[in-house]
């Protein structure tokens, strides 16, 4: 899956940005798209998108002062919102390109209402889910309106452009957003959705928009920050009924990023799955290395891994999860500067074009850790019908090439490092082998032959 922005991108051209690199991005091998929210925010075409005025403008009304939104134009994203439009939108492209438009769903709140309380929202030009009082909190429909889960202080009693927390069991809400998601999918062709802050939203509801006719069955996932180990975000994936998965931020906080950030200090036997949502739930597990949560230009407080970003990306695509790609990784600068949060660096597209033609062939089935230490971190995926098996190894040590001998499933087999090309290895009679990779390196071992197919 590929994230396709960040926090504050370019203003106004974003959808056509995007839609200029669907074909190479089809080329690399993605299948998916996140894609920023598209519907109009309170602060207009400034809005990222997280403060949602209108549901159903997605820049075709004159409201908050423009039409087009931050990201561009209705006709720029969609064919649909528009009759008659004969400019090819973003969707209809990656639609044809075979990657799977996902909709960033914001359930939990809006803002920009008018009246007294900001909690009147008009539509002149459409009047399609217009909302009042009564949608918000505090509301008198019996629910807890105060505390957490679900509800935050920090939405209350805010005014103009804070956003205001959205009361489910209030009737016009509760059907008007299924509603608004069937009409995502059957008129704007979303394919799939991401929930923001659905530790903000009842579980219930989110088992219920995904189970509406247009959304039941369809790819989601779900923003759900949990800084233990995993339990928290299992409980929540069973309570929405497992209808859509998690990015986890827990493996991606207490493991990848201090393997990345620490210069070979960071304990290599934690990589294990065990202690985190991915390994519990690793078919429900959207594997991510940053995002415009945790990577802000300018923003010390947001400034993501820092270096050595690639031994992420291998293990995300050597995991059972499903590895997302962050845009500003892919395309532009990907760390941040400690003092001043400016952005450095190389883009990786070469190294996760790489790892995606690795996980096309090699990347599948069980998973089993061969051998660990502080240093060192080998762990074999079993491979299926389809794909070969393959041996990730990940070597933490700043200054030296590590290896250690272990069971491959290959006896008396050339194998090579798929990422280089190089490093080959010819396995005993028995199945072991020594493998290695270079200081703060990364290898993916299989046998020669698949080698071909990831460089076809
Ligand atoms: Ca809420
Ligand atoms: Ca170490």
């Amino acid at each position: 899956m590929f994230q396709a922005f960040y926090w504050d991108v370019p203003k106004w051209i974003w959808w056509t940005n995007l839609s200029a690199k669907v074909d190479e991005l089809a080329q690399a091998g993605f299948t998916m798209m996140w894609l920023p929210v598209p519907y109009k925010g309170a602060s207009g075409d400034g809005s990222v998108g997280y403060d949602p005025f209108d549901h159903y403008d997605l820049g075709q009304y004159y409201q908050r002062g423009t039409y087009r939104t931050r990201y561009g134009y209705s006709y720029e994203l969609t064919n649909a919102a528009v009759p008659g439009q004969t400019v090819t939108g973003l969707i209809t492209k990656l639609i044809a390109a075979n990657i799977m438009p996902i909709c960033d769903i914001v359930l939990n709140h809006m803002a920009g209402g008018s009246g007294g309380d900001y909690k009147t929202y008009t539509y002149p030009d459409h009047h399609k889910f217009e909302k009042s009082t009564t949608d918000f909190h505090p509301s008198t429909l019996g629910h807890n309106d105060e505390l957490a889960p679900y509800h935050h202080n920090w939405n209350f009693g805010a005014p103009e452009h804070h956003p205001l927390d959205v009361a489910f069991l209030a009737r016009n809400m509760r059907s008007g957003f299924k509603q608004w998601g069937s009409w995502l999918v059957t008129d704007v062709l979303y394919g799939g959705f991401r929930f923001d802050l659905s530790e903000g939203v009842e579980p219930w509801l989110i088992w219920e928009w995904m189970s509406y006719p247009a959304q039941r069955g369809r790819f989601a996932f779900m923003e759900y920050w949990d800084g233990a180990d995993g339990k928290q975000m299992q409980e929540w994936l069973n309570l929405t009924g497992k209808r859509a998965a998690i990015y986890d931020s827990n493996l991606r906080a207490n493991y990848l990023k201090p393997m990345c950030n620490s210069n070979g200090a960071f304990d290599m036997r934690k990589l294990a799955p065990t202690n985190c949502f991915l390994g519990l739930e690793p078919e429900h597990t959207v594997v991510f290395i940053d995002n415009h949560d945790t990577w802000r230009e300018g923003d010390t407080n947001k400034l993501g891994i820092t270096s050595n970003k690639p031994l992420a990306y291998a293990y995300a695509f050597h995991s059972q999860g499903l590895p997302m790609v962050f845009y500003h990784d892919y395309y532009e600068k990907p760390y941040l500067s400690n003092s001043t949060a400016v952005a450095f660096g190389e883009p990786l597209t070469n190294k996760i074009n790489r790892l995606i033609r690795i996980r096309k062939v090699a990347v599948a089935g069980n998973l089993e850790v061969l051998y660990s230490d502080t240093n060192l971190y080998i762990q074999l995926r079993l491979g299926n019908w389809q794909k070969s098996a393959s041996i990730l190894v990940l070597n933490d040590n700043s200054s030296e090439t590590l290896s250690h001998s272990v069971e491959t499933p290959w006896a008396n087999t050339k194998i090579v490092d798929l990422v280089s090309g190089t490093a080959e290895v010819t396995t005993e009679a028995n199945g072991s082998a020594y493998l290695g990779a270079l200081p703060r390196g990364y290898r993916i071992y299989a046998p020669t032959n698949i080698l071909q197919q990831v460089e076809e």
